[in-house]
């Protein structure tokens, strides 16, 4: 039996996103789904279709395939087909005895495993509808080969600033996730080495930053003196030159 998308799919989807409940998968990841397939023998023996099958109706408990009258053994239920495209499943609340598309969870039963680095999930960006893709914190370059349709920028944050600086990694991850450990997902940080250094600092220090700068807000522009007290640096800095050739004045 073939498991097909089709027209049905946006009725499908609704109603098995607001019932918790997974749709019908298109095939093993982003490949259609054989017909051969149905053929196949499920994963409990060899008796398939073609077999003598036993009584056992659909969704009944099982442990081979000669026990069901479909002739399936799959996922520990008497199913309607072999079901072993990746990222379905026969055992799925709501769905015993059909198999039916996962979107979530890894996939151990199917001729191709989702497990590992990747999971099942909805595809939002194409009609696939489930497919295996990379789990959170695995290494990405576009959101669509992320579980979450997610592949976020973050920042390297080594003065922990909680700012990252122009050093990047990009990591599948929930939207909105926050940063592991040791990044930001806010960047723009012009020092990422002096923690008193980034992007809307409003405290202005009287000695220069461990970037040599006097730019303690990452505006891009050199503050000598505190904009709101006036404060200078001390006399030790007195008619030096210092960072993109600012004199610092003398008092
Ligand atoms: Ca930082
Ligand atoms: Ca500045």
């Amino acid at each position: 039996m073939r498991i097909s998308v089709g027209s049905v799919v946006p009725s499908l989807f609704i109603l098995a996103f607001l019932a918790g409940c997974p749709v019908a998968p298109a095939g093993a990841g982003d490949a259609a789904v054989p017909d051969a397939l149905s053929g196949g023998g499920g994963e409990g023996g060899s008796a398939g279709a073609s077999g003598a099958p036993g009584g056992k109706p659909l969704a009944y408990g099982c442990a081979a395939n000669a026990e069901c009258a479909s002739g399936f053994c799959v996922d520990g239920v008497c199913c309607d087909s072999a079901c072993d495209q990746q990222c379905a499943s026969c055992g799925l609340p709501g769905r015993p005895g059909y198999c039916t598309g996962q979107i979530v969870g890894d996939d151990l039963a199917a001729a191709m495993p989702c497990t590992g680095a990747k999971t099942c999930s909805l595809d939002l960006t194409s009609p696939t509808i489930v497919s295996c893709r990379l789990k959170n914190a695995e290494a990405c370059t576009s959101n669509a080969q992320c579980a979450t349709n997610n592949c976020a920028t973050f920042y390297v944050d080594e003065d922990n600033d909680g700012y990252g600086g122009s050093a990047t990694l990009h990591l599948c991850a929930p939207v909105r996730g926050a940063a592991p450990k040791g990044y930001s997902t806010i960047g723009g940080d012009c020092c990422d080495v002096d923690s008193l250094t980034f992007p809307g600092q409003t405290a202005w220090e009287d000695y220069i930053n461990a970037c040599g700068s006097w730019d303690y807000n990452c505006d891009g522009t050199v503050e000598t003196q505190s904009p709101t007290s006036g404060a200078m640096p001390p006399a030790s800095y007195c008619g030096k030159t210092v960072f993109v050739n600012t004199k610092m004045g003398c008092h």
